[in-house]
């Protein structure tokens, strides 16, 4: 940190006024402008040319960029060894908590709009403190509101999902919709009940259900069954409130497989499709997969995404990455090429977005405890999906990897595997097809390594 932000931050009383941009973030522009590759300038950005027409749409609409209330304003860098090391001139301690969290509302959207990007992401607890009761607390978040839609009607900002924060509150300690606890369920119901209504209120584009504390710790003290339909009555009260006052927004359910508790009811993309499936929520409930959460589960995220995509339920990204090293959730910033590369080729292969966007689901370091750490963060998350989004674009228009791809099925294509494929074969038919073959006899490489190397002829 430079002496001249030091000085500030000491020096003055954090002002509970619209923040003043330049005492927030003196060494950042008013506006992030697109420089071009050649730039060595990080408070630019170098691929990310937002009216730059990629295929039918330009690159701003194909990437819907969000950035997320909570790890932006209301991480402090707090970790189980110490605490909060961040350093934000706009927070005061001393001042009434519900002003303060206003004037965090108005630094928020400066930072977006510096940024050039569209839509947030928020919880409820994020944006404004709990208060005694369940009343209060509404009163508080509806104030909060008022000004996030002051700042969304002044900015031209939108929100592309709002949830509710169901995990950090103990009376959530056993879980919310899994709780043993049929009071916290009720709770929750509540809150949620809220949440639509601010969401309906904001025109989110969805809302998210993640996990938080629904799983467990031990199979010893839990009824599974009896737990997972009460999750699954949930969504449907949810989904069913959400017509009743019609929010039209795509509701999502995020697979994580662990942290907080061991065992998370959406381990992965399949247990949550098979979740949605078998409670009958697959018509209303898509995913927003996140990176890092698909390495927890031992899958790479494309896995994740185009396990979700052929079966009609891939909605949004929450685009962060893990670290090889660390086997926990550390929610970095995205700034690997090969990364989001393939999740924009998964994403163009279905459409690309609707509901859904790229949502920044990350947080600078304990370390990176300067304002200006925000903006290097997120500018170089968006510029590697800019340049993904350029890659996957190309080597879609060549089609030679999905030609490459074809050819390697091609025995399905006639013949016999047609004849599967139609449904005209069975047991009896193939074993007779084989005693006549004698064998099946490998027909072809799998030529990983070609693959691999097509891959890096698009990315250098
Ligand atoms: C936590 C989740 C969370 C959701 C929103 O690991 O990623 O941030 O995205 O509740
Ligand atoms: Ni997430
Ligand atoms: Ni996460």
């Amino acid at each position: 940190m430079s002496d001249a932000v030091q000085d500030k931050a000491i020096a003055r009383p954090p002002a509970l006024l619209i923040p003043r941009r330049k005492l927030c973030f003196p060494e950042v522009p008013d506006r992030i402008p697109y420089e071009g590759p050649d730039s060595k300038n990080l408070l630019a950005f170098r691929i990310y040319n937002p009216m730059m027409q990629v295929g039918e749409k330009t690159m701003a609409q194909h990437l819907k960029f969000a950035v997320c209330y909570w790890h932006t304003m209301r991480g402090t860098g707090q970790d189980p060894f110490g605490p909060g090391t961040m350093i934000r001139p706009w927070e005061n301690a001393d001042a009434d908590p519900l002003e303060n969290a206003k004037n965090r509302v108005r630094v928020f959207f400066a930072i977006l709009e510096i940024l050039g990007v569209p839509y947030f992401t928020a919880h409820d607890r994020d944006l404004a403190p709990e208060g005694k009761t369940l009343a209060e607390t509404n009163a508080n978040l509806d104030a909060v509101i008022a000004v996030v839609k002051e700042e969304m009607a002044r900015t031209g900002i939108k929100c592309l999902w709002f949830t509710a924060n169901l995990f950090s509150n103990p009376r959530y300690m056993h879980g919310a919709a899994t709780s043993c606890n049929a009071d916290a369920f009720a709770y929750a119901a509540a809150q949620v009940k809220k949440a639509l209504e601010i969401a309906k209120e904001l025109g989110a584009e969805g809302y998210v259900f993640w996990g938080g504390r629904e799983g467990y710790q031990t199979w010893l003290n839990t009824n599974m069954s009896r737990e997972l339909a009460h999750l699954a009555q949930f969504m449907h009260m949810a989904v069913d409130y959400a017509k009743k006052i019609d929010f039209t927004g795509q509701f999502y359910f995020e697979p994580k497989p662990c942290e907080p508790t061991k065992h998370q009811y959406d381990f992965d993309a399949a247990a949550c499709i098979n979740f949605l499936r078998a409670y009958g929520l697959e018509k209303d409930v898509k995913l927003n997969i996140e990176t890092n959460h698909a390495t927890l589960a031992g899958h790479a995220v494309e896995h994740e995404l185009d396990y979700a995509g052929f079966q009609g339920f891939l909605g949004s990204v929450d685009a962060n990455t893990g670290d090889e090293l660390l086997g926990w959730d550390t929610d970095q910033f995205p700034t690997n090429v090969y990364l989001t590369t393939l999740i924009m080729l998964v994403f163009l292969k279905y459409g690309g977005f609707t509901s859904g966007g790229v949502n920044f689901d990350a947080k600078v370091r304990r370390e990176s405890f300067e304002p200006v750490d925000l903006f290097y963060a997120h500018i170089g998350g968006m510029d590697t999906f800019a340049k993904g989004l350029l890659i996957a674009t190309a080597i879609r228009s060549d089609g030679e990897l999905a030609r490459m791809v074809a050819e390697r099925y091609r025995s399905w294509d006639t013949g016999i595997g047609a004849a599967i494929e139609t449904g005209a074969q069975d047991f009896e038919s193939l074993e007779r097809y084989m005693l006549e073959q004698g064998d099946a006899e490998p027909n072809q490489s799998g030529r990983q390594e070609l693959f691999e190397g097509v891959l890096n002829r698009y990315i250098f």
